[in-house]
This record gives structure tokens, C-alpha cells and sequence, in this order.
């Protein structure tokens, strides 16, 4: 029986006793037993009476057992729902509640506060912890290493991503087998992956960029991960020798090159560096390669798209621009008003259609509508320009949407919390330029008449109700936001007052 998915990545390692995961405490685990410790993993889960279909949510630190219950839930066709781990228990519980999952994952140190919400839903709760212990790994260590893989088509799904929304509620991207599969396998020809790969990964793997881009390539070719809990430039630096291969979000260049060990010998070995997530800055990409000899790949992709272009591997690899649409994918230049294609040259949003396109939002149809065309073009909020050698760049965004450290950060949910504090009227929520974040949170507020909003109380709500990265790092007070003749708040005016508030001295 075929499951597309499970197959082409992890079963096709069976009996390899080649390296898959170097662990940070010196063991490494190959791709033989990577596979016998998923099927215990996909054993637990079905016991634990998940069904094809069925939504698992994981809000777990990453570690070698966490990469196995993805790689489980795709053996036993379970949807795969990976959850930030810095979100607060509000933010869990819309997550569960919205997918109707069927099993939460969770760390120890959260499990007292998210059992409210498995025993409210009716699901059964279990811990995996970071060290790999935890009630779901007891649970794995007494059952069989060999799992019928359960059959799947192509067009099924495979994994849920929550994306926020511009009205403040998080959309669920339903990937299929298809959108993943087929964008691992072009990007290890186009950025000629091999088994003799091994990819420095500290990246989170919550997101595509560390689940998806990273782990499905070195999978489909075989290769192995030095496969670290987070990015630490000193930790960075010290198993770089041992890669050859990594992939970042811009603040990982930045850190990597405020440190002085950060040197040409260092990387002379290294066959790519790769960037995504953020904006890399072109002043970046010059100085990593006057500093190491290298060039920055850059590419741009999205949760409901995975990648959908790229410099080139070889050729030239352009400063500020994410390079070509990536092959089997299209992608247009268009006027947001009309959706009509615009002459080469001139801006406008990026759409794009290939099988790399997700399948929609989970229960939001009219959402889907509006952003997934019926010929299959994805709206992706992003504004670009294809220049004269086709090479794309980014110059903004349609959407009201701030990336910090390549984390999303919807401003409408931090804004529709903000409103609700004692003594504020109104406010608006502002990316503002950050050295080491690129981009950082602000929050603006208008004080109801007479009153004088306690911004150290607001602070306080705020660290309760949301996850750390979207704190504003500042508050101000104003007396009116800056509106235009529609009554809409001029964002932009409010970034040019307030953004050097973290330039550097
Ligand atoms: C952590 N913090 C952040 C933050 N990350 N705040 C804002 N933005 C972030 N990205 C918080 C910490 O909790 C901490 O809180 C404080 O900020 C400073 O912590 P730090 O020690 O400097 O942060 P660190 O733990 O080192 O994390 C920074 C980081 C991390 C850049 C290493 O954010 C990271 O790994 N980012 C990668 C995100 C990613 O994978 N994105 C891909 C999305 S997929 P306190 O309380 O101590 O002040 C996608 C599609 C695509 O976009 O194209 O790839
Ligand atoms: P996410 O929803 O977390 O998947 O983030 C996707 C968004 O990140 C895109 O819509 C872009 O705005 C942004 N993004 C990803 N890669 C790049 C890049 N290389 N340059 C600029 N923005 C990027």
C-alpha cells in the first residue's frame, strides 16, 4: 500500500544505518533508527485512537523524538499540526478548538495549564519533552518498531499550519502529501542536495521554513542534520566545521556576523548558505560575502505555498532580490485592484500556482476564496517586481503583517487586545526597523478622554495573553492616530514618527 508521502522521505531509509540526526549530546541516531523509533511513535498515537485524517496538535520543543512524531503522523495519516512553542494557553486553545484535534502534545512544564482544555475538548492530553521524556514517550517505549504504513493519496492531507489572519484570527493552511513532496523534491535538484549533505539546523520546527524546507530535503536526499534545540552563533560556530549546508532567517546572518570567530577558513568547506523568511538585507548579503568568500542563496516562500522561488545554485546570486520562480511553479506580477497581470517592470502582488499551493483554509471558505483563485493562483499579499533578467524582487507587503526574526506578527490581534485594556480608546499596532529582529512591534495608543492608560498593567495583560516574540517592545501614547479621508488609520505615518525608536545609537 503507497503513502506518497511517508515513502519517498522516511521509508525509503529502511535498514540504513547511515547518519540521520547528530544529536547535541554527541549521539547520532540513523535513519534506521529514526524509523523504529517513529513507527513506536505512530503505534502510540493510533492506540491512542487517531485515525487517517484525524488532527494531532504538538506544541513541543524540538528534539530527535519530536521530528518522529511528525514522521508517525505521516505513517499513520494523521494531519500533523505543529504549534509555536512560545504560544500562552489562550493562543493553544484556538488552535485545538479550530482543528477539532484529536490529541495534544505538549511539554511538561505546560501540561498543568493546557489539561483545562484537552478534558473541555474531550481529547486525550500527553507530554514529550524536550529531553525526549514525557507520558507519549513512556507510552512508545513498550510498542512494536514496525508499523503498517497506512495507505494515503497524494491530494491527502498531511499537516496544518495556523497562519494569522488580517482580521486577527488564525487560519488553518491545509498542506497535502502533494504540496510537500513535490517542492522537497525539486528543491534538492535545484539546490543539489545529495546524501553526502549535512545541513546545520537550528531552526524551530514549527514552521515550514525548519520542518518543511530543511528536514523534507535532507530526507529526500538522504543527508543528515546537526539537529540543534535553537540558533546560538557561538553553538553555530563551533559545529559549522562538521556541516555543509544551512539554512536561516536573516538574524542568524546578522548574529553570525557580529562574531568575530566568523571567518572565510570557517566556512571554506561549506557548500551553501540558504536565507528565507524575512527580507535579507542587500548590506547583509555584501558583507557575508566580503566576510566569507560566500553568497547568500536567497528565496521566498510561505506557509501556504512552501518555496516558490530562488536564486539561482548556479549563476548569480542577486543582493536583494529571491531570484526565479522555481521550476513547476508560476508566478505573476498583478494589479491588486483588477487581478490583472501588469507589464514586466512594474509593481504590483505576487500570485503564484503550482502543486506546491495548499489546498485552502481549514473550514474558511470564503477566506479561501478570497486569497486562492478558482484557476488556481494564490494571492499572497506580497508586492513585487520582476526585472529585466526576470529576477523578482520583494518591495513590500499588501498585508498588514510584521515579521520579527522570520516569526509572523499580525498586528490586528495584538490592536483588538490593546483596545480592550482599561483607559485606552484605540491603537494601532507598527512594525518599526530592527538591528538584530529586522523588523520589531510597537504598540500606539489613544487614551479614552480623560484617562491615563497604566502601561505597566497593559504590559502585564499582554505577557498572559500572548506569546513572547509579539510583545510590543515599546508603548506610546498619542493623542490621535492619523487617519485618511476613509476614515483608514495611516500606518505609514505612524512608522516614519516612530521608526528609529530601536536605530541604533
Ligand atoms: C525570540 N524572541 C523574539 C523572537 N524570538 N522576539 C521577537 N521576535 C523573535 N523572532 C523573544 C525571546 O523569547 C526573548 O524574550 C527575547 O525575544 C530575546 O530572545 P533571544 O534570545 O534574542 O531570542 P532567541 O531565542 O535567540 O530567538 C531569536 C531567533 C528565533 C531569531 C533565533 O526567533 C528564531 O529561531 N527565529 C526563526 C523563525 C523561523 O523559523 N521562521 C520561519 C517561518 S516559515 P525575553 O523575554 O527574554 O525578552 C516562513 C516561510 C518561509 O516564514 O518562507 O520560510
Ligand atoms: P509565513 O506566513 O510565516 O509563511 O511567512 C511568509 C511571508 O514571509 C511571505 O508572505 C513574505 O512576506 C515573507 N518572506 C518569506 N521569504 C521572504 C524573503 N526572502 N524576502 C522577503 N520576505 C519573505
Amino acid at each position: 500500500m503507497a503513502n506518497p508521502l511517508y515513502d519517498s522521505l522516511f521509508g525509503r531509509h529502511a535498514g540504513q544505518d547511515t547518519p540521520f540526526l547528530h544529536l547535541p549530546d554527541g549521539s547520532t541516531l540513523t535513519h534506521d533508527q529514526f524509523l523504529r523509533m517513529t513507527a513506536r511513535y505512530a503505534h502510540a498515537v493510533t492506540d491512542l485512537g487517531l485515525r487517517p485524517g484525524d488532527r494531532l496538535a504538538a506544541q513541543v520543543d524540538k528534539s530527535a523524538q519530536a521530528l518522529a512524531l511528525y514522521a508517525a503522523c505521516v505513517q499513520a495519516g494523521v494531519v500533523f499540526l505543529p504549534l509555536n512553542t512560545g504560544y500562552m494557553a489562550p493562543e493553544v486553545t484556538y488552535f485545538v478548538e479550530n482543528s477539532g484535534a484529536r490529541l495534544l502534545v505538549c511539554d511538561g512544564s505546560k501540561a498543568e495549564a493546557l489539561q483545562p482544555l484537552a478534558t473541555s475538548c474531550g481529547i486525550a492530553l500527553r507530554v514529550l519533552n524536550g529531553d525526549g521524556t514525557g507520558s507519549l514517550s513512556d507510552d512508545a517505549a513498550i510498542l512494536s518498531e514496525h508499523f503498517d504504513t497506512v495507505a494515503r493519496n497524494i491530494s491527502d492531507l498531511a499537516a496544518f499550519l495556523y497562519t494569522s489572519g488580517t482580521t486577527g484570527r488564525s487560519k488553518g493552511a491545509m498542506l497535502t502529501q502533494d504540496n510537500l513532496l513535490s517542492n522537497a523534491r525539486m528543491l534538492v535538484d535545484y539546490w543539489q542536495f545529495t546524501a553526502d549533505d549535512v545541513l546545520l539546523h537550528v531552526l524551530p520546527i514549527f514552521h515550514t521554513h525548519g520542518l518543511f524546507v530543511a528536514t523534507n530535503i535532507t530526507l529526500a536526499a538522504g543527508g543528515a542534520m546537526l539537529f540543534e534545540p535553537k540558533f546560538d552563533a557561538a553553538r553555530a560556530i563551533s559545529l559549522l566545521p562538521r556541516a555543509t549546508t544551512m539554512m536561516g532567517v536573516p538574524t542568524f546572518y546578522t548574529r553570525l556576523l557580529d562574531e568575530p570567530g566568523f571567518d572565510a577558513d570557517l566556512t571554506r568547506h561549506m557548500r551553501l548558505f540558504v536565507s528565507g523568511s524575512a527580507p535579507l538585507l542587500a548590506e547583509t548579503h555584501v558583507s557575508f560575502e566580503a566576510r566569507t568568500g560566500h553568497r547568500i542563496l536567497e528565496r521566498y516562500g510561505m506557509t501556504e505555498t512552501n518555496m516558490n522561488t530562488s536564486n539561482p545554485y548556479d549563476g548569480d546570486r542577486r543582493a536583494g532580490t529571491v531570484g526565479f520562480p522555481l521550476p513547476g511553479i508560476e508566478l505573476k506580477i498583478t494589479d491588486p485592484a483588477t487581478g490583472a497581470e501588469l507589464p514586466q517592470g512594474e509593481i504590483g502582488q505576487i500570485e503564484v500556482r503550482g502543486p506546491n499551493v495548499f489546498a485552502g483554509y481549514w473550514q474558511m471558505p470564503e477566506k479561501t476564496a478570497e486569497e486562492l483563485r478558482a484557476d488556481g493562483f494564490f494571492i499572497t499579499g506580497d508586492l513585487g517586481q520582476i526585472d529585466a533578467d526576470g529576477y523578482i524582487s520583494i518591495v513590500g507587503r499588501n498585508k498588514d503583517l510584521i515579521i520579527s526574526g522570520g516569526y509572523n506578527i499580525y498586528p490586528k490581534e495584538i490592536e483588538l487586545l490593546l483596545d480592550d485594556q482599561p483607559g485606552v480608546l484605540e491603537s494601532a499596532v507598527i512594525g518599526v526597523p530592527h538591528p538584530d529582529f529586522g523588523e520589531t512591534v510597537v504598540g500606539v495608543l489613544v487614551p479614552a478622554q480623560g484617562a491615563t492608560p497604566d502601561l505597566e498593567a497593559i504590559d502585564a495583560q499582554v505577557r498572559q495573553s500572548l506569546a513572547r516574540f509579539k510583545h510590543p517592545r515599546k508603548l506610546v501614547v498619542v493623542g490621535e492616530l492619523p487617519r485618511n479621508t476613509m476614515g483608514k488609520v495611516q500606518k505609514n505615518l505612524l512608522r516614519d514618527e516612530f521608526g528609529d525608536l530601536f536605530a541604533p545609537a
